[in-house]
């Protein structure tokens, strides 16, 4: 059944979109099972993905979207207190192609789905058909019981970050990038962007991490953790290309004001590695036709921004290097009220994101 589509807009109706921060009554998940993304036969990553799940079910409740095919091997990986329904998808993003949820005062929770090309569509996407990701929004809010509003846009929901009190922050490499959506303009997708999600403040950051295939998604480079307070990936190697894109963004959110007037506290977390691809991992990947390929040496836009603000938890990937350790601590210090988890989280960096974009927080009502 498709839920209830509006003509109106978020702005309009009096619902915006919620800080991840903000209270959750659950979070949503895809399962993996593409060869040609994710290496042998992607068994390393449905146990990433079901660590992950199971992690943040010990905060709030998990919705794993599988397709029929992997219902059974799913429910023996995943951990009982997990939800399974029956979604088919073309991988695993519900960052992406699941809705972005929007709340009004009085509690109502809303949903809004995006248009979807499988970041690029056929200039540079990474997979086509992407006509199931596609559909996925409009499960999850049937599902849900929540109402639908339809944007006339491209987007992903790792291209942006909010503080649920008026300002979003986004990267121009992703949203001005020809390959989503060619015949808007800066400024007709800044005003999508503010009746869709109800902010008033757009930060433009301008390039995300170094060799990320989404064209830059912020969710790897810089996330709020608090109102008027961000989090930055960094590297202290001025030979690094990270050093200039971390560098240029430092300085964009030091001239930045958010919607309430406030300029932004920024606190950098280096990033690990760097990582790349070894040859062991490349070999067990699938090669198709149409799909982005990954070659050995290939270097992984690890980033320990890409990590899942549950209630009162944090989980954060690891990647097996010595920065881990630093990255613990420093969660700790900026969430002294959360319990900080990590998750091995290379099998999902492998695949081309992490922690954050494989998850969808709901609002609580
Ligand atoms: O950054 C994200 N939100 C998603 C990463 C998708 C990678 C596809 N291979």
């Amino acid at each position: 059944m498709n839920p209830r589509t509006l003509e109106t807009t978020p702005k309009q109706d009096g619902f915006r979109m919620p800080a991840e921060f903000e209270p959750h009554e659950k979070c949503w998940m895809l399962w993996p099972k593409r060869p040609d993304n994710w290496r042998l036969g992607a068994v390393p990553a449905q146990n990433a993905f079901a660590a992950t799940a199971r992690a943040i079910s010990a905060f709030e409740p998990v919705v794993v979207g599988v397709g029929q095919d992997q219902l059974e091997p799913a429910r023996q990986m995943l951990h009982s207190e997990i939800e399974i329904i029956n979604i088919e998808s073309d991988d695993a993003w519900m960052r992406d192609v699941g809705p972005t949820f929007v709340k009004n005062d009085a509690g109502e929770v809303r949903g809004v789905a995006w248009q979807f090309n499988a970041w690029g569509g056929h200039k540079g996407g990474l997979y086509a058909p992407w006509d199931t990701d596609e559909k996925i929004a409009q499960q999850v809010l049937a599902h849900e019981k929540k109402v639908r509003y339809r944007a006339p846009l491209i987007l992903e929901g790792g291209s942006i970050h909010t503080d649920g009190q008026g300002t979003l922050v986004t990267t121009e490499e992703c949203l001005l990038n020809p390959n989503r959506n060619p015949d808007m303009s800066r400024a007709e997708i800044e005003s999508h962007l503010k009746a869709y999600l109800n902010v008033e403040t757009i930060i433009w950051l301008g390039k995300g991490v170094y060799m990320d295939e989404t064209d830059g998604h912020v969710d790897n480079l810089c996330c709020f953790i608090r109102p008027s307070e961000v989090l930055l990936t960094w590297t202290d190697d001025p030979s690094d290309p990270q050093y200039s894109i971390s560098c240029d963004a430092f300085e964009r959110l030091s001239r930045a004001t958010d919607a309430k007037g406030r300029k932004l506290a920024i606190h950098k977390i280096h990033q690990p590695g760097p990582l790349f691809m070894t040859e062991t991992e490349s070999l067990g990947i699938l090669p198709v036709p149409g799909t982005a390929h990954r070659k050995t040496g290939t270097r992984l836009a690890g980033s320990y921004v890409n990590f899942y603000m549950a209630n009162n938890g944090i989980i954060f990937p690891l990647f097996d290097d010595p920065r881990d350790t630093y990255a613990l601590e420093q969660f700790k210090s900026l969430f002294p009220d959360r319990t900080v988890v990590g998750v091995e989280a290379r099998e999902i960096l492998l695949g081309g994101g992490n922690i954050h974009c494989i998850t969808q927080q709901q609002p609580q009502i």
